[in-house]
């Protein structure tokens, strides 16, 4: 500490000293290839928010482990803990970093700008990732030979009428504007329904997709910040 210094300035020093120090870090509870963990990472990266990440396995059921139950009885990744407020369901959670972490904002500051981003926002919650979903139970989690095609084709149909409405919601080179909240849901979305085509690939998204959304994926690869929190069992 610096010499001469009055008590108050010392308490200051003190605390901001350690305030650099001893940072306490967010625990953001984390599932490799959960478009709703990506999000949220995305959203920390951001704000550039220090964080620590736990990756859990569900192969190992970490997510059924009392300590993660304790955060998230759900048993659902992401999850996160701020210094000791735990949170989870990834649009609460990247709610709580823009009202906690007000910097680098990751909605638009003008009040109808903001209620529309929230808008597209639930529309891919409810819409989208809910087809997804719905994909997802036939693609990734029934045996091939018991996939019922009549459900994956209604889910894939249900998927594309999405993609032409978020089409036609993209005016700009980000969907709100600056890149934000919005982009860092609706991605993690498509990315993971383009990564199902390796198991099935008459899923065929590139007829699905119109020519501002395809611009928008490439906009979107191209970042940094894509490949640093590319889902890690994918890069394999
Ligand atoms: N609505 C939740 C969905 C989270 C979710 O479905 N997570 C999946 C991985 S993508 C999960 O953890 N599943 C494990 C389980 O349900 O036991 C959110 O947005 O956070």
């Amino acid at each position: 500490m610096p010499p001469g210094m009055d008590a108050l300035a010392r308490l200051k020093y003190t605390v901001s000293f350690r305030a650099v120090e001893m940072p306490m870090p967010i625990t953001f509870y984390y599932g490799s290839g959960s478009p709703y963990s990506w999000r949220v990472w995305l959203a920390l990266e951001h704000k550039s928010i220090p964080f620590e990440l736990k990756l859990l396995s569900f192969g190992a059921g970490d997510h059924l482990k009392p300590e993660f139950l304790a955060i998230n009885p759900r048993h659902k990744v992401p999850a996160l803990v701020d210094e000791g407020f735990a949170i989870y369901e990834s649009a609460a959670i990247v709610d709580y970093l823009e009202d906690a972490y007000p910097f680098h904002p990751l909605l638009p500051r003008e009040l109808r700008a903001r209620a529309t981003a929230r808008r597209m926002i639930r529309e891919a919650d409810g819409y989208l990732a809910e087809a997804l979903e719905r994909m997802v139970a036939q693609i990734l989690f029934t045996p091939k030979e018991q996939w019922d095609d009549a459900v994956i084709d209604a889910a894939r149909g249900s998927f594309a009428e999405e993609l032409g409405r978020f089409e036609s919601m993209l005016t700009g080179d980000w969907f709100a504007g600056e890149l934000g909240a919005v982009d860092y849901t609706i991605f993690p979305l498509i990315a993971l329904a383009r990564r199902m085509e390796l198991r099935r690939p008459q899923l065929d998204w590139n007829c699905a997709l119109g020519p501002k959304l395809a611009a928008w994926i490439e906009r979107f690869q191209a970042l940094p910040v894509c490949s640093k929190t590319w889902p890690p069992h994918w890069k394999s």
